[in-house]
């Protein structure tokens, strides 16, 4: 166990049992494991604190496949254009070489990372390698890499100095499954196949390493592919990976993709306990209600049309709007979590105009109203339809972040016990509730229709509201 990723249950919502949403809670431990979870509750750690207050981040699919961009030869690949090597129309002797054509001359670090912090990202996450197993940066490791390409340069390099000095921490992609080395099975079928998953680990491991050396600013990993029963199996070797990383890299954030338990189990131990630092499952879908994330820490990945995360030339079906990717943020941070926007730039180091447009478009919002999103937190206060509510962390303002508004104009507030209203405002201008029950109020915003999310601001305190009015219970 590592000790400073030890926290001792803090409150009754940390000592729940964690489930996934998908899966039952057990009441209690009842199997021994050796794999399992280490930790009881959430990390209490400043590097976790840093991730969970930065809210908002950018995900960057990019590599070879964005060559293709989903088409070859003029016929377009129906599943994501980073899956484009395992279409049949595109031969893998064709797919494999493609990297000497990847050259991304227009790739300005500064420039991407100008573009993230001003849509309001936070924090970015890299696509090392792809299931294809090209590697953005010259490992040592393996032949597959950028230093083999065109371009020759190292692209990851330029990418973490360029968004830490614009103030947004780098986390890494790393894929577990890798189409392009001799070693990499899916499953086990023979001792030869044991024998070549064996190497397939330490070469893992190596290139991590390698990673942590040459990039020692970045503030964790993200994996992915660790659903193949090879990995499955070996829950000891996951385990010790994990701490293996912490020890050379301590207080690295790392999701519940990474590890399984000896039983197989993954994300969740097979006593329902979350392993890792947060539930890494929300791919493309959110929670619905605070009870959906059992206390844990999530992160939800989100790709602007239905499943493309690399460059795909013809976005087909429905392309999610500034408003509507907005709206994901807020409801995850309402509910505790982060939320990671993916991206999938060119082969020449450009991003597609509609990619820029939502950046711009998002970093529009984020400028006046990011207050209400970074460091937030559930409230604690019952959902309305016109929106969500997200209270600062540790304090006792609560932002209303509104997506309908009523044909009335007029926004619901019930109070939560004990804790009563002490002032609204909409930027900077102060609002006159009304109280329309016990500790419930109409905020009126007639007139006041909006393109975008309009941000109200509670500032509440604890205690009873003086404020009684004269209202009689129903007798019924
Ligand atoms: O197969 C990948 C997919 O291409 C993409 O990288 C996403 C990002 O979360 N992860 C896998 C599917 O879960």
């Amino acid at each position: 166990m590592i000790s400073h990723i030890l926290a001792i249950a803090c409150s009754c919502l940390c000592i729940q049992p964690a489930a996934h949403a998908q899966t039952t809670v057990p009441a209690k431990d009842t199997i021994a494991l050796q794999h399992g979870a280490h930790r009881i509750g959430v990390r209490t750690d400043a590097d976790m604190a840093r991730w969970r207050s930065l809210r908002f981040g950018q995900f960057i699919h990019w590599g070879v496949y964005a060559i293709p961009g989903g088409e070859w030869k003029g016929k377009t690949y129906n599943g994501a254009a980073e899956w484009i090597r395992s279409w049949k129309e595109l031969p893998h002797e064709e797919y494999d070489n493609l990297y000497r054509q990847f050259n991304p001359v227009n790739f300005d670090a500064q420039q991407w990372a100008s573009q993230a912090k001003e849509m309001g990202a936070k924090y970015m996450i890299i696509t090392t390698k792809h299931h294809d197993g090209f590697c953005l940066w010259p490992s040592k490791y393996s032949k597959y890499t950028i230093a083999a390409s065109p371009y020759k340069k190292d692209l990851l390099g330029p990418m973490v100095a360029a968004y830490n000095k614009a103030g947004i921490d780098v986390y890494l992609y790393f894929s577990i499954i890798d189409w392009s080395h001799p070693d990499y099975r899916a499953s086990l079928k023979t001792a030869a196949d044991s024998a070549a998953n064996k190497r397939f680990q330490v070469f893992v491991k190596n290139q991590l390493a390698e990673l942590l050396q040459r990039y020692p600013t970045v503030k964790g990993f993200w994996f992915d592919g660790t659903w193949d029963d090879s990995w499955k199996r070996d829950g000891a070797f996951t385990d010790e990976l994990e701490q293996y990383l912490q020890s050379i890299h301590p207080g690295l954030v790392m999701g519940s993709r990474l590890r399984a338990d000896e039983k197989g189990a993954r994300h969740f131990d097979s006593n329902g306990r979350l392993m890792g630092d947060y539930e890494q499952g929300w791919e493309r879908k959110l929670p619905e209600k605070i009870e959906d994330v059992h206390g844990n820490d999530w992160e939800a990945v989100m790709t602007v049309p239905e499943n493309q995360w690399g460059y795909n030339a013809q976005w087909a079906g429905h392309i999610k709007t500034a408003n509507e990717l907005l709206e994901m943020l807020v409801k995850s941070v309402s509910l505790n979590g982060n939320f990671v926007l993916n991206f999938g730039p060119k082969a020449d180091g450009t991003f597609r105009t509609e990619e820029q447009q939502l950046m711009t478009q998002i970093g529009q919002w984020m400028k006046i109203n990011g207050e209400a999103v970074y460091n937030g937190t559930y409230a604690g206060f019952e959902k309305q339809d016109w929106g969500y509510y997200i209270r600062k962390a540790g304090t006792d303002s609560v932002y209303m972040v509104v997506f309908n508004i009523p044909v009335s104009g007029s926004l619901r507030v019930k109070m939560p016990a004990h804790t009563s209203l002490v002032s609204v405002s909409l930027q900077q201008q102060t609002l006159t509730p009304e109280l329309i029950g016990r500790n419930e109020y109409f905020i009126h915003l007639s007139g006041k229709q909006s393109d975008t999310p309009v941000v109200i601001l509670l500032k509440t305190t604890s205690g009873e509201n003086k404020e009684k009015g004269n209202f009689e219970k129903a007798k019924t």
